[in-house]
């Protein structure tokens, strides 16, 4: 495990290694870029093999509707969504309203 920092090299003799990212300092959502160069047991370097990894908001968002228990007749009246809430990096960003109808 090693908390990675750009471009600082972690070395290590393990042929894997774990991101570890606290909490408080996640990868950001988008795209960020590894390297790996290897040295072999008499010094010899490798040119570096770059990947891509996608940091991306997977976690569906949470609606919460809030609405007064009895209105008037004739009268207008408000929905509120505004307690919707996301996981996983992102952001409520469109509220899609839909009257069902009457019961
Ligand atoms: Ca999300």
């Amino acid at each position: 495990m090693a908390e990675f920092a750009i471009n600082t090299d972690i070395v290590t003799n393990e042929p894997t290694i774990e991101v570890t990212l606290s909490a408080a300092a996640p990868l950001p959502l988008g795209r960020h870029r590894f390297r790996l160069i290897v040295l072999d047991d008499a010094g010899n370097k490798s040119v570096g093999d770059e990947v891509e990894v996608l940091v991306a908001d997977q976690e569906n968002p949470t609606a919460v509707l809030a609405a007064p228990k009895i209105v008037s007749f004739g009268k207008s009246f408000p929905l509120d969504g505004s307690r919707s809430f996301d996981v996983g990096g992102g952001k409520v960003t469109q509220y899609v309203w839909t009257y069902l109808g009457l019961l």
